[in-house]
């Protein structure tokens, strides 16, 4: 058996563990106005509003982390990261994804939280290790490192093991234990490479088999150009949790995921007795009824 490490992450109340004997832990992908046009023109306008309903919303679908992205073009990324952080924590307690690619703003959004954040991300760039692991370390936080490096993103899986091996020693050599590092073998779209969701599974399982640690993914990437994404979505996510998937970043409000989400656990035997999905059930149930 591979090993199989705990991350850990907390807000000031709430403490997430994130393993392959849990249930899998939903990162909400929804505040992030570089995914999506709606959260940035609000953002552009100073309303925050539609990031206190995303917050709630994906809390109460089930997500169990957020992930929090402030990357609008000419603002002053560091404060409005932290604007969106506030925001995000008047109306939720759960841990936070800190989703930046600016170590100013990461280091603003580090001193903002209380708990262990996790960081998003680093990858195998010698500037980025150099700029976020002491970063990381300083603060105590857990990181996702990315399967790409100067080069970009490598076309095989063993590639990718490679860059995330080289991730997780240079997090070791400056005292970032494995479990504090999830990582993202990456999803490139199938529809422009028809191998890319099979070299994502196989990147899984060779990084899961060689270190034990936790995976994540923007899982939605696959689909991209795709009809119908969301069934795409739903299959491909419960294949990936098979392969070793524990923290996908997604959008827990569409229902195909999150059940196919739930329905992998089930398959995994991480759900006792089948309560979450009943639970899950009964939430539909009692939405379709208002
Ligand atoms: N890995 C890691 N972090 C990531 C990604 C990843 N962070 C960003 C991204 N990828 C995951 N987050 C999102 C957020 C929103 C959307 C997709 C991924 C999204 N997209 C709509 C769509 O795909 O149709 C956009 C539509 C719109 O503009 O509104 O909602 O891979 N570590």
């Amino acid at each position: 058996m591979a090993k199989n490490l705990t991350t850990v992450v907390s807000s000031n109340t709430k403490t997430v563990e994130i393993n392959r004997a849990q249930p899998t832990v939903i990162i909400g992908e929804r505040i992030n106005p570089t995914g999506r046009k709606k959260v940035l023109r609000a953002l552009q306008e100073g309303d925050f509003d539609m990031v206190r309903e995303d917050a709630t919303r994906q809390v109460a679908a089930g997500a169990v982390i957020l992930d929090v992205n402030a990357g609008v073009p000419g603002a002053d990324e560091p404060a409005l990261l932290q604007q969106v952080m506030l925001t995000v924590m008047e109306v939720t307690d759960v841990p936070l994804c800190i989703d930046t690619a600016d170590p100013e703003a990461l280091d603003a959004a580090l001193s903002l939280s209380d708990g262990k954040a996790l960081v998003n991300s680093v990858n195998g760039e010698e500037r980025a290790l150099e700029a976020v692991l002491p970063l990381v370390k300083e603060r105590g936080a857990a990181v996702i490192g990315l399967c790409m490096d100067d080069d970009g993103i490598p076309e095989t899986a063993e590639e990718r093991l490679s860059v995330a091996s080289k991730i997780i020693e240079r997090a070791g050599s400056l005292g970032i234990p494995p479990e504090d590092v999830v990582i993202d073998p990456l999803a490139l779209t199938m529809g422009a490479d028809s191998k890319a969701g099979r070299v994502a599974l196989e990147a899984i399982e060779l990084v899961v088999g060689e270190f034990g640690v936790n995976i994540t993914m923007g899982a939605s990437n696959i689909s991209f150009g795709m009809p119908d994404r969301k069934y795409i979505n739903a299959a491909f996510i419960a294949m990936a949790i098979h392969a070793g998937l524990t923290c996908p970043i997604t959008n827990p409000l569409i229902t195909e995921v999150n059940t196919a989400i739930l329905a992998a656990d089930l398959a995994m035997g991480r759900d006792d007795y089948g309560m979450r999905w009943i639970q899950a059930y009964r939430q539909r149930e009692k939405a379709r009824q208002v």
